[in-house]
C-alpha cells in the first residue's frame, strides 16, 4: 500500500471511486464502506437577515436565512461579528426554529375571575379594560397601588417607551423588572463604587490581562462564546485562570486554580485577598492616592480578615488565599469577572464592591486587561438598566436629582412634579406589598415570576389577592398567565426591530425577519396603544417606528459629563459596524472600549469609593434537619423558564426532566441510585426530581437547574440583599427523601410536557 497524504486523500475521495463500490479508497481503508459522506442540506435560503442573538448577554451577531416562502430556515454566525467572528452556541444555531414553536399567544384574552376560562377579545377591548382597571384602582387606593414588573428581554426602544408610559402617564412608582433577580447587585455595587452603573471593561481585555479571576460564573455553559474568547486568549498567552465556585463546573475544570468556596462567603475571601495585598505592599498606592476615596476606612475593616481567620469561614485554606492574592497583586494587569454566584446572595452588592475594591487598590480599572467586568445575563439586561426608567429615569438619570427630573419632564413635555423624588419598590418587595394589600393591580411584561421567583408557595398566594392582573408575554403557556385577568400576546425576537446592549456595552441591532403569529403585536405597539388611553399622552410623543424612538433616545443621551452617550449611533451604523460600544458622541467614528480610563469617576469629587465591607452571616445553612446546601443555576441547552427552549427538540432532548446533581457518596449513604426520583424538602415546600450522580457537587450540596416549573423555587428561601433587594437563590438548605418510583414517574408524566 502506498503512502497517501491527507490532502491527497481528500482529493481521491471525490475523484477516485473504487470500481463497483461507489466508495473511495479512504472509506475502505477506515472500514466505513456503508457510510455516506455528510451532506449539508441545502435550505434554499433566499435572503440572510442580520440580528444580534436574543438569548444571552454575550451579544453574538448572527444571520437568519429566510427562504422563498418567507420562512426562517437557518441561522449562522456573522464572520465579521465583533463578538463572535462567526461562532454561535447551541442556542443560537437553532434560533430560527423559534418562529414556529408551540405555545404562542395569538389573540388577546380576558376573563372576570382568575381560573375561569379565558375568552378571546379584540385589542381595543383588552387595552380599554387594562387602562380602565388601572385608573379605577389608582383612584380608589392611590397612584402607587398599581405595580409593573418588566424584564431584560425587550428591545431597548420598547423599554424606553414603557418607561415613558409608566413615568409620564400611569404615574406609579412601583415599577421594576426581573433584573432584580439578576443584575441588581451588580448595578448597586457599581453605583456604590464608581458613582454610576455600567460595566467598565470589555471582552478585548482578555487579550491583555495577566490574570483572570472569575466568581460564581459558569462561563462555558452560560456565555459559551465569551468563554471561547477567553480560551483563545489563554491559549495565546497562557495567563492564570482562577475560578471561585462551590461546584466543580466546566469552567472550574478548565481553571488553573479552583477555589470551592463555602456558599455565600465570597466577601470574606475577597477581604482576605485584599488583606494580603495590603499587608505585603502589593497595592498600587499611586493609583489609590490619586483616584480613590476612603482608603483608610476600607483598610481598617480589611485588617480584620487575616487568611487564618477567613479560611475558617470561607472554606479556602489560608495558604491558598495568600497564593491567589500574590498572583493577582503581582500581575501587570489583572481582571475579575462575576455572575450569579455573587449577585444572587445576601451580600451580592457588597461582593461586587469588594471585587471593585480589589481592582481599585491594584490599579486595575479602565486599563487594557485590568477591570471589574460583570457578566450580564439576559440579551438586553443592559438595555433596561440604561433606558427603561425602572430604577430611575432614562439614560442613567436619577429620580432623586431635581435636575434630572426637570430635564426629562421638559423633554417629554410632562409636569416634573408628576415624577416621584425617589425610587419605589423592587420586584422582590412588590410581591410582599401585594400580600399586605398595598398593591392591588399588577402588570407583568415578559417575565415569568411563577417559575423564576423564590419561595413560590408564598408568591402564588399573593397573586390571588390582586384585584386585577395583566400578563404581556409572547407565550400563552407561560405559567404566570394562569393568574391573570387579561393576557396580551407580544411579538418576540425576530418579529420586530430594535437594539439590545450586551455585557461589554455593545449596542447591536436585531432586525425583524418574520411576521408575529396570529394577532400578536410587538410590545412597542402595545405600549403606544395603551398610552393613548391617558389624556396626557396627547401632549407627548410616542413614535411608532423603533428607529424614531432610537433617535429620541439619542437626543436624551446628549449632555456633558454623561457616560451613557449614544448620540453618534444610528440603526444603520450599528448594523454596519456589527454593534457599537457606548459611549459614542455625535461626530465620533465609533464607540469606546473602556470606561474610567482617565481615572475620573461619576462621584461628586470624581474619585472612586473604596468600601468598608463587614461580613454578616445570615444564610439558612445546613443543619441536622435540613443537611444539604441547595444550589441552583443553569445548563447550556435551556434558557430560563423554558418557554422557548423547552419547545425545541434539538435543545430539550438534552434535559427534558427536572433533576438534581448529587455527590455519589452522599447518594450511596441515602440509598439513591442514578436516575432515581427523590423528594426534596425545605422549610417552604417540596419538589420531586430525578437524581444525577456526579462529583461536580460536594457531599453536602445538591444543585438544580432552575429551568423547570414546580421545582427549585418551591424550595428556595430567597433572603434579600439589603442594598439591591436581590434574592439569594443559591444558598439555602434542604433534606432528601425517598419516594415511590412509580408514583413519582406518574407525577412526572403529568407535568407540563415541555
Ligand atoms: N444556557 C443559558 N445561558 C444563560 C442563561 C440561561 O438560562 N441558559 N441565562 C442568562 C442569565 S439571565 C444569566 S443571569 C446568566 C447566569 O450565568 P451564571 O451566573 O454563570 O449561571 P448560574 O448557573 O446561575 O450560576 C453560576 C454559578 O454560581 C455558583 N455559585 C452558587 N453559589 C455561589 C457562591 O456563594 N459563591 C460563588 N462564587 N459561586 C456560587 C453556582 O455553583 C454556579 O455554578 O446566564 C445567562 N446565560
Ligand atoms: N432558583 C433560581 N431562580 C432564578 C435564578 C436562579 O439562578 N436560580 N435566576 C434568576 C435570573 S438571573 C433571572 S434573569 C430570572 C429569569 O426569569 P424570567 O424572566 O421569569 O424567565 P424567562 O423564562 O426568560 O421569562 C421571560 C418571559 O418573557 C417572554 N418573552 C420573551 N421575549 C418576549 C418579548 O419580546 N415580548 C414579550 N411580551 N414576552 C417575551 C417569555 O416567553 C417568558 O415567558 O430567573 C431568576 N430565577
Ligand atoms: S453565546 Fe449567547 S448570544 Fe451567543 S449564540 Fe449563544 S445564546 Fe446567543
Ligand atoms: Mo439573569
Amino acid at each position: 500500500m502506498h503512502h497517501i497524504s491527507a490532502i491527497a486523500l481528500g482529493e481521491r475521495m471525490v475523484s477516485e471511486k473504487l470500481p463497483g463500490t461507489g466508495f473511495g479508497e479512504r472509506d475502505m481503508l477506515f472500514g466505513r464502506k456503508k457510510k455516506k459522506p455528510i451532506v449539508i442540506a441545502d435550505k434554499k435560503v433566499k435572503e440572510w437577515k442580520y440580528a444580534v442573538c436574543g438569548y444571552c448577554s454575550t451579544g453574538c451577531s448572527l444571520e437568519v436565512g429566510v427562504n422563498e416562502q418567507g420562512r426562517p430556515v437557518a441561522t449562522r454566525g456573522v464572520d465579521d461579528g465583533k463578538v463572535n467572528t462567526g461562532k454561535l452556541c447551541i442556542k443560537g444555531i437553532f434560533e430560527h426554529e423559534l418562529s414556529e414553536s408551540s405555545g404562542r399567544g395569538v389573540q388577546p384574552l380576558m376573563r372576570d375571575r382568575i381560573f375561569d376560562d379565558y375568552k378571546p377579545v379584540e385589542w381595543d377591548e383588552a387595552l380599554d379594560k387594562t387602562a380602565a382597571e388601572f385608573k379605577r384602582i389608582q383612584d380608589k387606593y392611590g397612584r402607587d397601588s398599581v405595580a409593573i414588573v418588566s424584564t431584560g428581554q425587550l428591545m431597548t426602544e420598547e423599554f424606553y417607551t414603557l418607561g415613558k408610559l409608566v413615568r409620564g402617564c400611569i404615574g406609579t412608582n412601583n415599577y421594576d423588572g426581573n433584573t432584580t433577580l439578576c443584575m441588581a447587585s451588580a448595578v448597586s455595587g457599581y453605583k456604590r463604587s464608581f458613582g454610576s452603573d455600567g460595566p467598565p471593561g470589555c471582552y478585548d481585555d482578555f487579550e491583555h490581562t495577566d490574570c483572570l479571576m472569575a466568581f460564581g460564573s459558569n462561563l462555558p455553559e452560560q456565555h459559551p462564546i465569551i468563554y471561547w474568547r477567553l480560551k483563545e486568549a489563554m491559549e495565546k498567552r497562557d495567563f492564570p485562570l482562577i475560578v471561585v465556585d462551590p461546584r466543580v463546573t466546566m469552567f472550574a475544570q478548565f481553571a488553573d486554580i479552583h477555589l470551592p468556596i463555602t456558599p455565600g462567603t465570597d466577601l470574606v475571601l475577597l477581604n482576605a485577598i485584599a488583606h494580603v495585598i495590603l499587608k505585603e505592599g502589593l497595592q498600587d498606592q499611586d493609583y489609590i492616592d490619586a483616584h480613590c476615596n476612603d482608603f483608610e476606612q476600607m483598610k481598617d475593616v480589611v485588617d480584620k480578615y487575616d487568611p487564618t481567620t477567613a479560611a475558617k469561614i470561607c472554606g479556602i485554606d489560608e495558604d491558598m488565599i495568600r497564593h491567589v492574592a500574590r498572583i493577582y497583586g503581582r500581575a501587570n494587569s489583572a481582571m475579575s469577572i462575576w455572575t450569579m454566584g455573587i449577585n444572587q446572595s445576601t451580600h451580592g452588592s457588597d461582593g461586587v464592591c469588594a471585587i471593585n475594591n480589589l481592582n481599585l487598590i491594584t490599579g486595575n480599572i479602565g486599563k487594557p486587561g485590568g477591570t471589574s467586568l460583570s457578566i450580564t445575563g439576559q440579551c438586553n439586561a443592559m438595555g433596561t438598566r440604561e433606558w427603561s426608567a425602572c430604577s430611575g429615569l432614562p439614560g442613567y438619570r436619577m429620580l432623586e436629582k431635581e435636575k434630572d427630573r426637570k430635564e426629562v419632564a421638559e423633554f417629554w413635555n410632562v409636569d416634573a412634579d408628576f415624577f416621584p423624588p425617589k425610587v419605589g419598590l423592587k420586584e422582590t418587595d412588590i410581591f410582599p406589598a401585594i400580600e399586605s394589600g398595598q398593591i392591588k393591580a399588577l402588570w407583568i411584561v415578559a417575565t415569568n415570576p411563577m417559575t423564576s421567583m423564590p419561595n413560590l408557595p408564598r408568591i402564588r398566594k399573593t397573586l390571588e389577592n390582586l384585584e386585577f392582573m395583566v400578563v404581556q408575554d409572547g407565550y400563552r403557556d407561560a405559567e404566570t398567565t394562569e393568574y391573570a385577568h387579561v393576557y396580551l400576546p407580544g411579538a418576540v425576537w425576530g418579529e420586530k426591530d430594535g437594539v439590545l446592549t450586551n455585557t461589554e456595552r455593545r449596542v447591536n441591532l436585531a432586525n425583524k425577519f418574520v411576521e408575529p403569529p396570529g394577532n400578536s403585536k410587538p410590545d412597542l405597539w402595545i405600549f403606544n396603544e395603551l398610552a393613548k388611553r391617558w389624556d396626557v399622552s396627547q401632549q407627548m410623543k410616542f413614535p411608532a417606528a423603533a428607529s424614531d424612538v432610537f433617535d429620541e433616545m439619542k437626543q436624551l443621551s446628549k449632555g456633558d459629563g454623561r457616560t451613557l452617550h449614544i448620540a453618534g449611533m444610528s440603526h444603520k451604523l450599528i448594523e454596519q459596524q456589527r454593534g457599537i460600544q457606548w459611549p459614542m458622541k455625535e461626530g465620533e467614528e465609533t464607540g469606546t472600549q473602556r470606561l474610567y480610563s482617565d481615572g475620573h469617576f461619576q462621584t461628586p469629587n470624581g474619585k472612586a469609593n473604596l468600601m468598608a465591607l463587614d461580613y454578616i452571616e445570615n444564610n439558612e445553612v445546613p443543619c441536622e434537619q435540613f443537611p444539604f446546601w441547595m444550589n441552583s443555576g443553569r445548563v447550556v441547552e435551556h434558557f430560563h423558564t423554558r418557554t422557548k427552549t423547552g419547545k425545541l427538540g434539538n435543545l430539550n432532548k438534552y434535559s427534558p426532566t427536572p433533576y438534581m446533581e448529587i455527590n455519589p457518596d452522599a447518594a450511596e449513604q441515602l440509598g439513591i441510585r442514578s436516575m432515581d426520583y427523590v423528594r426534596l424538602v425545605s422549610r417552604r415546600g417540596d419538589a420531586v426530581v430525578m437524581a444525577q450522580l456526579t462529583h461536580r457537587v460536594p457531599r453536602n450540596m445538591v444543585f438544580i437547574p432552575f429551568h423547570f416549573h414546580d421545582c427549585v423555587n418551591h424550595l428556595s428561601l430567597g433572603l434579600l440583599d439589603p442594598h439591591s433587594r436581590q434574592p439569594a437563590f443559591k444558598q439555602f438548605s434542604v433534606k432528601i427523601e425517598k419516594v415511590d418510583q412509580l408514583e413519582a414517574a406518574q407525577l412526572n408524566a403529568r407535568r407540563r410536557s415541555f
